[in-house]
């Protein structure tokens, strides 16, 4: 039995889980697998040379990388549109062009470019160092915008407060190659993309942070085209606090091998925390052939089935593989969160999904194992689990079910929930009112303050572990 200990916590001071699972879930017939048809069908082929396959050692990495405070720069440099490059590029003799000046500057330089519009851009010539990054940075107040793609192939650049809005047919702004490591993409803008995602991360780029931007209109008909796309042979890739709509395809991908994208080692390492994703025509994130995976903390909504999806918020499929989906709120969306077509390791912990469309099923286990449901809450679905025909008996436990049709079906090990206005199941059920106030949180003598099965190892609150996502105290 696994038993994890919360690493973050966006929902909760303290958390417990585990237990072990029994009995089973009542029987039924199953639904059809969520197969997001056309998953990645054309999705982020990766254009260009064949990336090499990279030992993936890597593992998540849950809060370190480039979150270490940033030195000042030792020198500031200023682009303008009526600059010179003959110039100096001070602030009173700036250079006029950005590729001039992403190629002419070293370690340590921060490049401010003036507000106005910039032709597409190519990081190729210079690396910054882990002392000393290169900034790329927009004009306070009057942001630069890029009307071409922007490719970063060198390392240790800080592309900040800039947009890109290239309506050229291939990715905004991408990070390729094993000289791109150590990047960040961070509060800009990405729009208008009419290529496979409006960011790509590509062929052995590593440690590659996209933090605090917002990603909409990536479109491309009705074939996919996602927000973010994370591909075979990266490693260490963070995408947080990011807002990402609009698009034609998922707000982000993680694209696995031989999958319309290059072959080589799985994407491995990849956190998608904090972001809020909503409105795209298929999924909020879609987890194929990618290993050692973390969604964590994101708010999504919206989500339905269409010409290419079943209208999942969250799907993790196509042999993915150790994949923690924890303390997201999902809402209004016709799926929750669905595993399955020899996804290995899932474990879906401390979600809130609730209040969903079509009230359809929360969350949905295929063909797979090392699946679990633990600690979620689930509010106002047709379905809460439903676990299909080879999904390896999942565990069901410690959760909350509040006005759900059938709390679940199919073969699972379920034990221990709470059922409220609920049809109760599985082995040592709880029944009576989780009483949830408006942020489906307990209040005061709900049924499920410290009523869950106890847990070793992990501290709760009070005299016991509650059910559901959110432990009071
Ligand atoms: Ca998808
Ligand atoms: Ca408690």
């Amino acid at each position: 039995m696994r038993v994890q200990l919360l690493t973050t916590s966006l929902l909760l001071a303290s958390v417990a889980l585990a237990g072990c699972g029994g009995g089973s879930g009542d029987g039924s017939s199953p639904a059809p697998s969520a197969s997001d048809a056309g998953a990645g069908s054309s999705a982020a082929t990766a254009p260009g040379e064949t990336g090499a396959a990279v030992g993936g050692g890597a593992a998540a990495g849950t809060e370190q990388a480039q979150t270490a405070p940033e030195p000042e720069p030792s020198d500031v440099r200023y682009v303008s549109p009526e600059g010179d490059d003959g110039a100096d590029g001070s602030e009173a003799t700036p250079w006029a062009t950005v590729a001039h000046a992403v190629a002419s500057v070293g370690p340590g330089t921060k490049i401010v470019v003036r507000g106005g519009t910039w032709p597409g851009l190519e990081i190729a010539a210079v690396d910054g160092t882990e002392e000393a990054p290169i900034v790329l940075a927009g004009e306070e107040g009057n942001r630069p915008i890029f009307t071409g793609p922007v490719k970063v192939s060198r390392a240790y650049w800080i592309l900040d407060g800039i947009e890109v809005a290239s309506t050229e047919p291939v990715f905004s702004v991408r990070f390729t190659g094993a000289g791109s490591h150590d990047n960040v993409l961070r509060n800009s803008v990405v729009r208008d993309g009419t290529g496979a995602a409006g960011v790509s991360i590509d062929l052995d780029a590593s440690r590659i942070l996209v933090e605090g931007n917002e990603i909409f209109n990536i479109s491309r008909g009705e074939t996919d085209a996602h927000g973010v796309v994370v591909q075979p042979t990266t490693r260490e890739v963070r995408v947080v606090g990011n807002e990402i709509h609009g698009t034609s395809g998922d707000s982000v991908q993680c694209i696995g091998p031989g999958q319309d994208a290059v072959e080589g080692a799985p994407a491995n390492g990849v956190v998608i925390e904090g972001n809020t994703f909503y409105d795209t025509r298929e999924n909020a994130v879609d987890i194929k052939h990618c290993e050692n995976v973390e969604i964590r903390g994101n708010v999504m909504h919206g989500f339905r089935v269409s010409s290419t999806s079943n209208g999942e918020a969250i799907v993790v499929h196509l042999l993915a593989s150790n994949v923690k989906v924890e303390e997201n709120d999902i809402s209004n969306t016709s799926r929750g969160v669905v595993t399955g077509r020899g996804a290995t390791n899932v474990v879906v912990r401390r979600n809130v999904i609730h209040d969903m469309a079509d009230e359809m099923t929360a969350i949905l286990f295929g063909e797979g194992s090392g699946f679990s449901a633990v600690h979620n809450t689930i509010v106002g679905a047709a379905t809460g689990v439903q676990a299909l025909a080879g999904s390896g008996m999942p565990a069901v436990r410690n959760n909350i079910f509040e006005s759900v049709g059938a709390a679940v079906n199919g073969e699972a090990a379920v034990d221990t929930n709470l059922f409220s206005r609920t049809a109760a199941t599985g082995e040592n059920p709880v029944e009576g009112e989780a009483a949830l106030d408006g942020e489906n949180v307990p209040a005061d003598g709900s049924a499920a303050i410290d009523n869950a099965a106890p847990v070793e190892e992990e501290p709760a609150c009070g005299a016991g572990p509650d059910f559901g996502a959110i432990e009071r105290c």
